[in-house]
């Protein structure tokens, strides 16, 4: 047998079923050896694309998503949605196919050093230097990647090794550590500063979604009587129809949620990521008692000392703190929560053209159903969506919130679809963060991945300008042209509609639901929004 071959056997093993990327020379030897396996390989067009795949693949499912490109220039295209995956914390396994190792040692064509590349994206990046090693470094290379913290592994794969015959050995077993338990002790004092708080509030990140805990976390919350908010990425965790639910937080500006974070004496911080929401942000007096919930110690930061860690299962900890914790009465919250839902309402029936952002999400909003998933790319439309779209199930609104990549959209709802065949997938894009991977829109026809491709239209980095708006009160190079969208995505023969007023939104999304293809909406939007909502929440009156 060949190396290849026994490197594409491991996959199996690992219940690798879709590897994304670009065929190149020096893979020519695993792509043959994927014929005659049970993997699917999707042929991509951009590396990139199939990075931002293989990323959204492992953040819904919580097993590495796989990319498989050629050395060089292959493997630097997938950097930046590999490196999104890694800081996310959703499992990948990226495969660079290699030169040689006897023309590594000097100048030689497409040659780059790619281990040392990786090595400050990833968990761990290793070059296979012997072919019998080959199920040893597969094995590594999931574990460390579906590991907790989640997140990148690298096998570079040089092209002679791959060829070599290897003495007849199988895969290794698959195994994946157990979470311990978080110590009694740490329960108790957990439970005790959360009785004895008179302004409990939890932040629950990602983590609670990539350990399953929704249900603990949401049973907590209810039977305490503990408001929760969400990260970006963590929307769902519990659902926004919980009365306990006070939606999302981590925009850098003021909301109404920064009234709970302003009031609260205790803060349960419950799989909390810090890239998505640092804690000068929400803890800038430092006089909160934070307790830390998580599967691994916490980052070390000045606006982050606990007063208690639970590390362990992060499940098991919410269950043991219901039943420790005393009950509180809950009514504080419930303000707070009816604001934020007037928030939401209050432009459900505007008929402004362009669409304003909170339109556009409402009209979303009353379209799809509880199970089906939005992915959102980055730029202003994106912190719209997080501050405002309801999600009542866990990864059911993907926002990437760590490395926070431009591009993601559209690769994403691919592999989102191949996860969740049976719902539909939309994605959320500005119109420059969706030119910036639209070249999948074939791969997505081809291997029919239906989505609808929802473009907020304002001809400009829209999230750059508003910065620059609030900085200095002028914009600087944030336009740009764009195609005809709706001729763009019919010369790929996918479907495409424009918006031309309000109320043109709901019956077009319901189409291109029902359209069950590549549907892409033009929708122009209104961004004079954005500085209105920061001059808003300048004069924010808390209500608690
Ligand atoms: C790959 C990448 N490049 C640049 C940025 C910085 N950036 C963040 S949002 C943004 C503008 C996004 O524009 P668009 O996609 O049109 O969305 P909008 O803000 O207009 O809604 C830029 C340039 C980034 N996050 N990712
Ligand atoms: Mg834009």
């Amino acid at each position: 047998m060949r190396a290849a071959e026994l490197f594409v056997q491991c996959l199996e093993n690992e219940g690798v079923d879709y590897i994304f990327g670009i065929p190149g020379e020096e893979n020519i030897d695993i792509m043959d050896a994927l014929l005659g396996s049970k993997i699917q390989f999707i042929t991509t067009r951009h590396e990139q694309g199939a990075a931002f795949m293989a990323d959204v693949y492992g953040r819904l499912t919580g097993r590495a998503g796989v990319c498989l490109t050629t050395l060089g220039p292959g493997a630097t295209n997938l950097v930046t949605g590999f490196a999104d995956a890694n800081m996310d914390h959703a499992p990948i396994v990226a495969i660079a196919g290699q030169g040689a190792t006897t023309r590594m040692h000097k100048e030689s064509h497409q040659i780059l050093d790619l281990v040392n590349l990786f090595k400050p994206i990833s968990k761990y990046s290793i070059q296979i230097r012997e072919p019998e090693i080959v199920p040893e470094i597969v094995r590594k290379a999931f574990k460390n990647a579906q590991a907790e913290k989640p997140g990148g592994s690298f096998i570079d794969f040089p092209e002679n090794l791959a060829r070599m015959e290897v003495p007849a050995a199988g895969p290794l077993k698959v195994q994946a550590p157990k979470p311990p338990i978080a110590p009694e002790a740490k329960l108790q004092q957990a439970a005790g500063l959360i009785s004895k708080a008179t302004f409990p509030l939890i932040m629950a990140g990602n983590g609670v979604i990539r350990a399953g805990a929704s249900e603990q976390l949401t049973r907590l919350a209810d039977s305490l009587k503990l408001p929760v908010a969400t990260t970006f990425m963590a929307k769902g965790a519990i659902p926004f129809a919980h009365e306990q639910c006070l939606g999302t937080v981590g925009l850098q500006a003021r909301d109404y949620i920064a009234c709970g974070f302003d009031r609260a004496d205790v803060v349960v911080c419950v799989g909390y990521d810090m890239v998505e929401y640092p804690p000068n942000l929400w803890h800038p007096h430092k006089e909160k008692k934070i307790i830390h919930v998580d599967m691994s110690p916490a980052e070390v930061d000045e606006h982050y000392i606990l007063e208690c860690g639970v590390i362990g299962d992060i499940g098991a900890s919410l269950d043991k703190l219901t039943t420790l914790a005393q009950p509180h009465h809950g009514q504080y919250a419930g303000s707070l929560r009816q604001m934020i839902i007037e928030d939401l309402r209050s432009h459900a029936e505007s008929s402004g053209f362009p669409l304003k952002p909170q339109k556009i999400i409402w009209d979303l909003r009353q379209v799809l159903q509880p199970e089906d998933i939005v992915i959102c790319d980055v730029g202003a439309h994106k912190m719209w969506m997080a501050r405002m779209y309801q999600a009542e199930r866990p990864n059911t609104c993907i926002i990437s919130n760590g490395f926070a990549s431009m591009g993601i959209g559209v690769p994403g709802a691919l592999a989102a679809k191949l996860v969740h065949p049976e719902v539909t997938v939309v994605t959320v894009t500005g119109d420059a963060g969706f030119m910036m991977n639209s070249q999948e829109i074939e791969t997505a026809l081809r291997i029919g991945t239906p989505m609808v491709i929802l473009i907020w239209t304002d001809g400009e980095y829209g999230l750059i300008h508003w910065h620059q708006l609030r900085h200095f009160g002028r914009k600087s190079h944030i336009a740009f042209n764009n195609p005809d969208f709706v001729k763009y995505a019919e010369s790929f023969g996918a479907k495409a509609y424009r918006i031309n007023q309000a109320d043109e939104l709901v019956p077009t999304l319901k189409q291109a639901i029902a359209d069950n293809t590549v549907v892409i909406i033009d929708c122009p939007v209104d961004y004079s929004e954005n500085m209105k909502f920061t001059e808003k929440m300048g004069h924010l009156v808390c209500p608690i």
